[in-house]
């Protein structure tokens, strides 16, 4: 059988192992370079690119300054983590894991990292806004967080890894994980169709976490494979998508450090609010 495979007894790295983004994995942590971070003005300093787990994190500051915490104005400074820059010194500061999102609270002076836990302490440091505060909203909003942080994995580094970025197609892991990604689908649209949002009537940090990995995929727009995954058939949860996606900041978080699709949704890099109508790619070149 093609993938059959004797594991030696000591695993050594071998940097040609191919598949995209195979030139980025490396078995250690720590920086490849030195380089300091960009600062600009505003009291929150972003790193991050428009993948979904950063869109996480603009769309929650796009709607705290919709709901008027100026205090959530913040600068979106591109990290292309297709070019290393999460392997910076100045990046693994702020997060030693090096991934995207990461964020500095120039007021607090904080760094924070993991998408969610981003997502948390803004909405702690801003009233406690879309985290309800009364016991039950706020456990059910806390279930969904964290059944996102853990399940979105299996969806991108497991369903996605293996169709769209493997370097050839291998049925046993494809066969696994879009059976858990259309099980973790199902999840979610036997929920929805009982629930407006995630944690109940209250649109929530869970659905700002999730909307960007599921409702991408029953939008068809994860890893070209809307129709493989046959997501037509989870109504409910293209019901929530489409409600989720009818908000003016959704669609302007979803905007920045963007770096794909048409160049009048992409803002490389946020400053001010104006830059939504004056920086896009298709304004700028
Ligand atoms: N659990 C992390 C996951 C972050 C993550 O995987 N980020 C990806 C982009 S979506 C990344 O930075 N990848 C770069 C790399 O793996 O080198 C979170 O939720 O923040």
């Amino acid at each position: 059988m093609k993938d059959e495979y004797t594991p030696p007894k000591v695993w050594t790295w071998d940097s040609e192992n191919g598949g995209a983004w195979a030139s980025l994995n490396r078995p250690i942590a720590g920086a490849t370079h030195d380089k300091e971070l960009p600062k600009g003005k505003h009291p929150l300093q972003l790193y991050s690119m428009g993948t979904p787990n950063g869109v996480k994190v603009t769309i929650m500051l796009e709607e705290l300054l919709a709901a008027g915490f100026d205090g959530a104005e913040y600068d979106a400074w591109l990290i292309q983590i297709g070019e290393g820059d999460q392997f910076s010194s100045g990046f693994v500061e702020i997060n030693p894991n090096s991934k995207i999102p990461a964020m500095l609270d120039t007021t607090t002076g904080l760094r924070v990292f993991e998408s969610a836990s981003i997502l948390v302490y803004l909405a702690e440091r801003f009233d406690n806004a879309f985290l309800p505060t009364d016991l039950p909203a706020r456990t059910e909003t806390m279930n969904w967080l964290f059944w996102l942080q853990g399940s979105a994995p299996y969806l991108g580094g497991g369903f996605g890894h293996f169709y769209a970025y493997a370097p050839y197609k291998m049925q046993y892991p494809i066969d696994r994980f879009t059976m858990e990604t259309k099980r973790q689908l199902d999840v979610l649209d036997r929920h929805l169709a009982e629930h407006e949002y995630l944690a109940g009537e209250a649109y929530t940090i869970a659905d700002m976490a999730t909307w960007p990995w599921y409702g991408r995929t029953v939008a068809g727009e994860s890893y070209d494979a809307g129709e493989f995954l046959d997501v037509g058939s989870y109504k409910n949860v293209l019901r929530w998508y489409e409600q989720i996606y009818a908000r003016a900041p959704v669609k302007r978080g979803r905007m920045v450090n963007r770096t794909a699709g048409s160049p009048e949704e992409q803002l490389l890099e946020r400053h001010d609010a104006s830059d939504f109508e004056t920086k896009t790619q298709d304004k700028l070149t």
